[in-house]
């Protein structure tokens, strides 16, 4: 802080103190606070008027980590960025006024000569890059690896040995919509990691489905301008039902795998912290010894794989466009870490890159984990919300080809056209070859590049000779020795005819695809049928429809029956013999149970008279579980019964829907013909297979939302800790899927 920022603020010291107490209000992470708030600070109703010491950052959040342009660590604490005590220009000059334009007159014309309106407007002008061409809608968040060193045996990556631990920062995204779409929609969903290695930035850029729509990157630019919105009337918006998408799938019949997975119940994910995270492509890893496997990467999710159903997905879409975003950063905020177990599905490197008869280099096939087991390597945990969104994760950019000593490409033909085009698109979308110097992408290890210059350029690199050789810079940087662990690309046999041509081995794009499908539940089978009804209801064209459904015919005669009778035509006969693969259970979302963590538990209170000692014991215990739970009252405010502490309503009967909740807990009394939203929250929540629990007499509200007091996953309990024991075990198979829910 200057001189001139010391004396100001020292003026309003005493203003500061009082302000200092208000800050005793701040969220603690976990602290049963309700996650959202937007500071540290409770702000006042007036308008405050004297400067003050800048804000602590809110608990929970971070930005990046502290290095300079060229990888060192700066040890410099976060700034003041935007809170010192009083308003400058960009040029750090003082300002008095800027509400009002430098004018000839308070009614006369604006001067040229105003140099912060000029300047303030200029920069205004221009806060916008361009958004990603893929992967544009995005939620990020900062967190650590930790290896337990069971990879060491196939690979030297430094981050992979036994103990490390390594900061990552993970984005996860849509594909297809723009930047403001919502969350919910049916779609892939991307699952990019950067870990800030000591060996350089490594990059996982993944997706939450493991097989993707193309063989041949040469094919990108098409399948995404068929997902993208018509070029005439830019609709549809975030998603795929529409004629363009299926005319392209229908006929480029290698994307059938990739589109079912989107038509399950992957395609709508219940929330990031519930995903799986694939790298797709097979990758080459080479040990310390230098022999060489072959690997698919796995993230498995602690909290279990889930989805929402399809109604809740459209609902969200309109009442809470932000879920997953919101989700993520709650979760943190509420300590409720997510989790995942990364892990390695490992192939012997065999001249033929084949595994069982699958070719381990096409992208639309999958290792079904009942025949190469995946092996846990490390765990990831996100434990810190980015400070700025544009900062970190609007600039972030991953690359599919940082990749540091010990894990390579394989020559997957789709790889190949990533490797070029994430450096490529940066140089449009962040504006000049330096952005891995913006401080999220820096990395945490020296950067010796020997670029220099360029738009953008934040190091001051000293010397005169960034070339090499050189002796006018003593030789520096001088090549890695023996000494170091550097990136030596593993010698691998090639030969061939340059043709532009696929291998036979591609040529099956239906049996992985029947075995999805027949590796389902009937619950999970239905969701599908109901997807591609929708998907394509939506098209115009009915020779789309009908190409589709001929697909539909080689994957399986039932599911395209269903199909067809919806769509109210023919079902075909298939034209190929599709291979009956055996089902792979581990492709199911169903069956298991998993914990409550981080889950939101709606608590309803119709009467806002009554004893509250149930629900704050219901509120306390459910902290103490690591869920969070919501307290939803007619009004908003605090619930006083005077014999405890004020409960505080976080939604009222108006501002919260069933979508938001994974079970609803109802604490009975009061009138509850009153309050028809809260039947349409019981109502959905019951349609939806979600656990419904009360106590206290809570048949009437039930009733009132069609909810049968008798149902399944419907618990009446003496009290609010047994409703609350109850329904964490209905929570636990995420949803009660007696009920068919759909
Ligand atoms: Fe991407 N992809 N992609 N992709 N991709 C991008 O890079 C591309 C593919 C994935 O959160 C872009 O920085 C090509 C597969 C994720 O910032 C772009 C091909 C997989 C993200 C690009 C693919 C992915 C991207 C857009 C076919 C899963 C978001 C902006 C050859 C394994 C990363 C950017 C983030 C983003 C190109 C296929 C995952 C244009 C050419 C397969 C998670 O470079």
């Amino acid at each position: 802080m200057t001189e001139q920022d010391k004396g100001i603020v020292e003026k309003g010291a005493e203003l500061a103190a009082g302000v200092a107490a208000q800050v005793k209000n701040a969220v603690t992470p976990g602290a049963n606070t309700v996650p959202g708030v937007p500071n540290s600070i409770t702000p006042t109703v007036e308008e405050p008027t004297t400067p003050r010491e800048p804000l602590e950052q809110q608990p929970g959040h971070h930005g990046p980590d502290a290095y300079s342009p060229t990888g060192v660590p700066s040890g410099e604490t976060e700034d003041a960025a935007q809170q010192g005590a009083y308003l400058t220009t960009a040029q750090g000059v003082p300002l008095r006024d800027t509400d009002h334009s430098l004018k000839a007159g308070a009614r006369g014309p604006v001067l040229l000569q105003d140099h912060h309106l000029r300047e303030k407007i200029m920069h205004f002008d221009h806060e916008r890059i361009p958004e990603r061409v893929v992967h544009a809608r995005g939620a990020a968040a900062h967190g650590v690896f930790r290896s337990n060193g069971k990879a060491s045996r196939i690979t030297k990556a430094a981050f992979l040995q036994e103990g490390v631990e390594t900061p990552v920062f993970t984005r996860f995204s849509t594909v297809l919509g723009s930047r403001g779409s919502a969350d919910t929609v049916r779609d892939t969903r991307g699952f990019a990691t950067k870990f800030y290695t000591s060996e350089g930035v490594y990059d996982l850029v993944a997706n939450n489905i493991p097989v993707f729509f193309i063989q041949d990157g040469i094919k990108f630019p098409d399948v995404i301008h068929a997902g993208k919105p018509h070029p005439d009337v830019e609709i549809p918006q975030a998603q795929s039902a529409h004629d363009t998408f299926w005319d392209f799938v229908s006929l480029h019949t290698e994307a059938q795998h990739h589109a079912i997975w989107n038509m399950s119940d992957r395609g709508i994910p219940r929330s990031y912290r519930m995903m799986e995270g694939f790298g797709v492509h097979t990758f080459r890893l080479v040990n310390a010894a230098g022999e060489t496997s072959l690997v698919k990467f796995h993230w498995k999710p602690r909290l279990g794989v889930h989805s929402l159903t399809w109604e809740e997905a459209q609902i969200a879409a309109g009442v809470d466009p932000d879920l997953h975003r919101r989700d993520l950063a709650d979760a943190i905020a509420s300590v409720a870490y997510p989790e995942w177990d990364f892990g390695v599905q490992v192939f012997p490197d065999t001249p033929d890159q084949t595994f069982e008869g699958i070719d381990l280099l096409d992208p639309t096939k999958i290792v079904p984990e009942e025949l190469a087991p995946v092996e846990v390597i490390g765990t990831m945990q996100l434990d810190a919300n980015p400070s700025n969104y544009f900062a970190e994760t609007e600039q972030v950019a991953y690359h599919a080809g940082h990749f540091v000593p010990g894990i390579e490409p394989t020559d997957d033909p789709l790889l190949a056209a990533r490797l070029f085009s994430y450096l490529d698109t940066q140089l449009t979308r962040l504006g000049g070859p330096n952005f891995s110097q913006i401080p999220i992408n820096r990395p945490h290890s020296p950067v010796n590049d020997m670029f220099r210059d360029g738009f953008h350029q934040d190091a001051v690199h000293k010397g005169v000779a960034p070339y090499k050789p050189n002796s006018l810079d003593g030789g520096c940087p001088f090549l890695a020795g023996e000494d170091v662990s550097a990136f030596i690309d593993v010698p691998v046999a090639v030969e061939g005819r340059k043709v532009r041509e696929a291998p036979a081995s591609f040529d099956d794009h239906f049996s992985q695809t029947r075995m999805f499908y027949r590796s389902l539940t009937k619950v999970e089978q239905d969701h599908v049928k109901d997807a591609y009804s929708f998907e394509l209801g939506k098209c115009y064209e009915q020779a789309i429809k009908e190409r589709q459904l001929q697909c539909l015919a080689n994957i399986d005669a039932d599911l395209c029956q269903a199909v067809a009778d919806r769509l109210g035509l023919p079902a075909p006969e298939p034209t190929i013999q599709v291979a009956d693969l055996p089902p792979s259970p581990a492709l199911s979302q169903v069956g298991g149970t998993w914990p409550p963590d981080g889950r939101l538990l709606g608590i309803v209170v119709t009467d806002v008279d009554r004893s509250l000692d149930g629900v704050r014991a219901v509120r306390d215990a459910a902290f103490a579980a690591g869920m969070v739970p919501i307290v939803v009252a007619p009004r908003g405010g605090m619930l006083e019964d005077g014999s405890g502490a004020p409960v505080p309503v976080q939604r009222t009967f108006q501002t919260v829907r069933s979508i938001e909740l994974d079970a609803v807990l109802v604490a009975g009394g009061g009138d509850a013909s009153r309050h028809p939203e809260i039947a349409i929250l019981l109502s959905e929540a019951y349609r939806h297979g979600k656990a419904i629990a009360g106590w206290d007499s809570p048949e009437d509200t039930l009733t009132a939302g069609g909810v049968p007091v008798n149902g399944p996953g419907v618990a009446l309990e003496p009290d609010g800790p047994a409703a609350l024991t109850r329904i964490s075990q209905l929570m636990a198979t995420h949803r009660v899927w007696e009920r068919h829910a759909s």
